[in-house]
C-alpha cells in the first residue's frame, strides 16, 4: 500500500499485488493513519526521473513511499519509459531498513537533491550506476563518499547525504 497520496495509482498497484499474492488485506484507508505517519516505519519510496537541468540536477516526479520494495518495483517496470534503477539508497548500513529508489535513464553524472524526508538518512546504497557519489550539501557541495557495487556502506557520509550523483 503506498503511504504517501496519489491514491489512484497505489489502488491499481496494491490491487494487482494482492491478487498475484492473495494477501488477504483490507482496502487502503483514504488518509495515511496514525500510525504510519507518526513513526519512522519502514518504507519504501521512488523517485522518478522525468528530466535534467542545464546544471545536472534531475527533476523528478513527486516521492511516492509504499510498504514494499516490490511496489517500487512495480511502479517502475509498470511504467511505459525505458527506465533503469540507477541507486537504491537505505536507511541503514548493509542495504537494510526502508528504501529510495531512483528511477533514472543514465549514468552520466546527473544528481538529485534529496527530499526533506531523506536528507541526513542514507546509509546504504545499492549501486544502479558504476560509481555513486554522495555529498554533505544540497547540488555536490560539500564532502562526498562515493559507493561503488562492491562497497555499497556509507561511514564519513553516513547519514550526512544532501544529494547524490550517478556517474561512471
Ligand atoms: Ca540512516
Amino acid at each position: 500500500m503506498k503511504i504517501t497520496p496519489r491514491w489512484t495509482r497505489c489502488l491499481t498497484a496494491a490491487t494487482v499485488l494482492m491478487s498475484a499474492t492473495t494477501i488477504a488485506v483490507s482496502g487502503p484507508a483514504p488518509f495515511a493513519s496514525a500510525e504510519e505517519s507518526g513513526s519512522r516505519t519502514i518504507e519504501h519510496c521512488l523517485l522518478n526521473v522525468n528530466g535534467q537541468l542545464p546544471t545536472g540536477e534531475y527533476t523528478t516526479d513527486p516521492i511516492e513511499c509504499f510498504e514494499t520494495h516490490d511496489e517500487v518495483l512495480f511502479e517502475i517496470h509498470g511504467g511505459a519509459a525505458a527506465r533503469a534503477v540507477i541507486g537504491t539508497h537505505y536507511d541503514g548500513l548493509n542495504k537494510t531498513g526502508s528504501t529510495l529508489t531512483v528511477n533514472g535513464v543514465n549514468c552520466l553524472g546527473g544528481y538529485v537533491n534529496l527530499t526533506p524526508t531523506w536528507v541526513n538518512r542514507v546509509s546504504s546504497t545499492a549501486n544502479g550506476c558504476p560509481i555513486v557519489r554522495h555529498y554533505n550539501g544540497a547540488n555536490l557541495t560539500g564532502s562526498s563518499q562515493s559507493t561503488t557495487p562492491s562497497s555499497f556502506n556509507l561511514s564519513t557520509l553516513n547519514n550526512l547525504a544532501d544529494s547524490i550523483q550517478y556517474t561512471t
